[in-house]
């Protein structure tokens, strides 16, 4: 009798989870939402075009309703000290990340599947154009590496002027997503400019562990031509009237830096030195020099799976203006990045053209800008006069060129001017 006792508590007991966790299994869920189609048209590698599943471009008229689905969850990513180990075979210190994956076009039903260790370092590239709809699903597939962890993830993108904060991602003052559930941000784009996005959930700790993302939003003044000393722009970084933004072409260069210790502490689920955090692995775009010119999408040695997609490799024909659309997501440091050769000209900061509309006057030229965490600057690049060459953009604090005890890295990459 005691023994049947026995085993119907134990049965019990699994019985009574089932029946209190059950409501919560049916509500939340993967649900990627597109209003243009219901999700079989959207943008499905984050370069703000819409294509439909045979890969045609179907951008609708002004407002364009732009989709992406990210998921958010744990993974591996390779640094830049690759030669200090022999025994690595190429592949630098494995670092343990949380980040997001673009799960853009995978059904519900397998979203959670390919989301599941696929963080990338940086996260993947949000671009989109002034007076855009985004309507951005974040689906929360948990960390697999860290199964005892339950932590929502969110995105705040910062600098954006939210009508309400329910979108804003600070989970205090809104919503944040638990595992296995998914929310869509709807952001009515109105401001161009160079932003950024991390989760802000446990900020010092999930941006630590690399929930960061290029974001910027290209001007609405694009693609009408306009005369500036002599050349003709079509893209600006600005509504400038007077095309004194326009350039050529642009690249989003993202400043982050990780601490091994943190991330190695971490994954051994151990107490977590936040009064220590001490970042030995300075980044552009989530990888250090000469990572940072390897044209290359870079995977982890883990699994295998790509982990760091995007470079940071600077290239333009002489004669092109180049617009450098530099942010920092660093938790520690500011970082100061110079460039040799070619003067930089400041057009905007904080996701602001400096000045008013038709008046170039308050842009400055200098050889060195110096960014905090949070903050954004708009560097323009005129290479009308520079010789063809390769030329460096990088840092000036010199112990942050290094990867860890590998000296001759990080943050620094290359301009070639062809
Ligand atoms: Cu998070």
């Amino acid at each position: 009798m005691t023994s049947y006792k026995k085993i119907l508590g134990y049965l019990l007991v699994p019985v009574l989870w089932f029946i209190a966790l059950y409501p919560a299994q049916v509500e939340a869920k993967v649900f990627f939402q597109c209003p243009t189609n219901g999700g079989s048209f959207s943008d499905v590698n984050g370069d703000g075009v819409i294509r439909a599943d045979d890969g045609e471009i179907v951008n609708p008229v002004s407002p364009r309703e732009v989709c992406m689905h990210l998921a958010a969850g744990d993974g591996f990513i390779n640094m830049a000290d690759k030669l200090l180990d022999p025994d690595a075979n190429g592949m630098g210190h494995l670092q343990y990340t949380f980040g997001f994956a673009n799960v853009t076009g995978v059904p519900d039903n397998m979203a959670m599947e390919a989301g599941m260790l696929a963080a990338n370092f940086p996260a993947p590239t949000i671009k989109v154009k002034e007076g855009d709809e985004l309507y951005l699903s974040l689906t929360n597939v948990g960390m697999m590496m860290r199964p005892d962890l339950f932590d929502p993830h969110t995105v705040h993108w910062h600098g954006f002027p939210n009508a309400s904060s329910v979108f804003d991602g600070v989970p205090e003052a809104s919503i944040s997503i638990n595992m296995g559930a998914t929310l869509t941000y709807y952001y009515k784009v109105v401001e161009p400019g160079t932003f950024m996005y991390h989760c802000h959930v446990e900020a010092t700790e999930h941006m630590q562990m690399g929930m960061l993302g290029n974001l910027y939003v290209t001007a609405a003044q694009d693609g009408t031509p306009l005369i500036y000393q002599g050349r003709t722009y079509s893209k600006f970084t600005y509504n400038d009237g007077d095309g004194s933004t326009g350039y050529d072409v642009d690249y989003p260069i993202q400043i982050s830096s990780f601490d091994p210790n943190f991330h190695d502490e971490h994954i051994a689920v151990q107490p977590l030195p936040f009064a220590l955090m001490d970042d030995k692995y300075p980044m552009l775009n989530g990888r250090g020099y000469p990572d940072t010119v390897n044209p290359a999408e870079l995977a982890n040695a883990f699994d295998g799976k790509l982990s760091q997609k995007v470079n940071a490799l600077i290239t333009a024909t002489q004669g092109q203006r180049v617009l450098l659309r530099i942010s920092s997501l660093s938790t520690t440091s500011f970082h100061t990045l110079t460039t040799q050769g070619i003067p930089m000209l400041v057009v905007g900061a904080g996701a602001r053209k400096l000045g008013p509309v038709n008046d170039d006057t308050q842009y400055y030229r200098t050889n060195s800008v110096t960014l905090g965490g949070g903050e954004a600057v708009e560097v323009i690049l005129d290479t009308q006069n520079v010789a063809p060459g390769t030329y460096f953009l990088y840092t000036t604090n010199l112990n942050h060129l290094a990867n860890h005890e590998e000296d001759f890295g990080g943050m620094m990459t290359e301009i070639v001017v062809q």
